[in-house]
């Protein structure tokens, strides 16, 4: 059994091997709560990309021959195996990117749940069949895989998101190379020992680490690579987008969101408060669903206000191991500084900073990047923190008058990944989720806890139409392949041969 903890050092995982990268340039991956080094993994480059592609296109043939159901039987195991592992992959998480325990073991749990849902699609991948316009004629379609597919993912969900990638490619008979975040090289070295544990045979399934300039472009630009799934920056993502556009490649996008929540004077305010506290600093506000923007009615907007105050200046900071830690730090010095920044901005354009708004360095913390949860009020919509993604514990409040006024400001944003409201009225809930223009809504809950087997996406800028979870991923790695069987002997002309 694996030594989960010896993660592989300063190796790439290609054609079933373990190997050296071809330079010998070294990514660190460090404890962002303590500075520790944890180990280091390549800073590879475009000949290790061109590797671990020609790996995955040699095993292409022959996966993609395999009975969807066998292919499955190994995701199942893999599967078991993120169970076995739960606890060490979850500390390791921790250690690697921050955010705390339980947050970490529900990262792999959404791993967990993806791997064991999607491996059921093995037995099913259903196409359909359909009646013919002429008799004696058969007429149904499947799914067919489409090839090499890259996978670029983000160091926040460093488990569940390269599992909504990684499985759904796989069960469609599809290899993957995969690159993780610079941050989370070591989880990405560690899903993809695990997957190879399961028995993926050689070239299924192969991780090269490395920045995105360098690996995520080379990968994206290689000619043998038919798919891109990437999960990150808007900024990136449009760059990788423009480049498979022009080579024809099929692109599927998971970029910002500036996700909002309503609350109305019939909410139920506590039940508010614990949602708004745990969608707005839950993972250190770090997620592309995180609420980055609370609109609330003038009627409670003091009551909630108060409330949501009382509760960020009670949040622990700390190391996420820790387990009376509530908040962990941010990944890097660099995503501090962007956060006080934007902290800088939101004072200049008028803002009024209620609590946070610093760098939190007492004791212990000093050796990590710790930023106390920040909470602006008098935020007008058209500010740049009310329209940018921040990607920290930073959250704004902003007043509306009405039902409409609240759902045209979570409307004027580029973004559309997640939103929420808070009411007790049925046909209150009902217009909301009519009118939001988002692509998850959710009622008297934070904008935080997607599960895995309904679509996960946005609208706008968030995303290029593709989704993640639920069954529509399978149209992400699949291509449609429609079959007519003609069993009547002679020539039947479609469309002519009607009378
Ligand atoms: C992310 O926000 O980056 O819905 C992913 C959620 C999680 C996944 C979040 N299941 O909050």
């Amino acid at each position: 059994m694996l030594e989960l903890l010896a993660v592989p050092q300063g190796r790439n995982y290609i054609a079933g091997r373990w190997v050296d990268p071809v330079g010998d340039r070294m990514l660190t991956s460090v404890n962002p709560a303590t500075g520790e080094v944890l180990g280091v993994a390549p800073d590879s480059s475009a000949a290790d990309v061109d590797r671990a592609v020609r790996a995955a296109a040699e095993a292409w043939p022959s996966w993609r021959a395999t009975p969807a159901p066998r292919r499955a039987e190994i995701l199942f195991r893999a599967a078991e195996l993120l169970v076995r592992h739960k606890e060490e992959l979850a500390r390791l998480a921790t250690r690697e990117m921050g955010k705390i325990l339980t947050e970490t073991r529900g990262d792999v749990q959404e791993a967990i749940d993806m791997t064991y849902f999607i491996a059921g699609e093995g037995r099913r991948l259903h196409g359909y069949t359909t009646p013919s316009e002429m008799p004696h004629k058969a007429a149904y379609c499947v799914r067919a895989p489409l090839g090499v597919v890259a996978v670029i993912t983000p160091w926040n969900f460093p488990m569940a998101i390269p599992s909504w990638k990684i499985v759904p490619a796989l069960v469609c008979g599809n290899t993957v190379v995969f690159k993780p975040a610079s941050y989370t090289p070591l989880l990405g070295l560690k899903f993809v020992e695990l997957f190879a544990e399961a028995g993926l045979p050689p070239g299924v399934l192969n991780v090269v680490t490395g920045p995105g300039e360098a690996v995520g472009d080379a990968l994206v630009e290689h000619p043998q690579v038919r798919v891109v799934s990437f999960t990150g920056s808007t900024e990136t993502g449009l760059r990788l987008a423009e480049k498979c556009g022009r080579l024809g490649k099929r692109v599927s996008l998971e970029m910002g969101g500036k996700n909002a929540a309503i609350v109305l004077p019939d909410a139920d305010l506590g039940l508010a408060t614990d949602a708004l506290i745990w969608s707005a600093f839950g993972t250190t506000g770090q997620r592309c669903t995180a609420c980055s923007r609370i609109i609330v009615h003038r009627e409670v907007r003091e009551a909630l206000t108060e409330r949501l105050v009382a509760r960020a200046e009670a949040l622990r900071l700390g190391d996420g191991l820790a387990p009376d830690t509530d908040v962990g730090p941010l990944v890097s010095a660099a995503q501090l500084e962007r956060v006080h920044r934007y902290v800088e901005v939101g004072t200049g354009e008028g803002a009024r900073l209620l609590t946070g708004g610093r760098r939190v360095t007492d004791g212990a913390l000093a050796r990590g990047h710790f930023y106390a949860p920040t909470i602006f009020d008098q935020v007008r919509p058209e500010m740049r923190i009310a329209q940018e993604e921040i990607f920290g514990p930073v959250t704004d409040l902003i007043e509306a008058a009405s039902l409409e006024e609240a759902i045209a400001i979570l409307n004027g944003v580029r973004y559309g990944l997640s939103a929420s409201i808070f009411t007790r009225d049925v046909n209150t809930a009902m217009r909301a989720i009519d009118e939001i223009d988002t692509g998850i809504v959710y009622v008297n809950h934070g904008t935080i806890g997607a599960e895995v087997h309904l679509p996960f996406g946005g609208t706008k800028d968030t995303g290029n139409g593709h989704r993640e979870g639920g069954l529509q991923v399978l149209d992400v790695f699949s291509e449609w392949k429609a079959v007519y069987i003609d069993y009547s002997g002679r020539l039947q002309r479609a469309q002519i041969d009607k009378d």
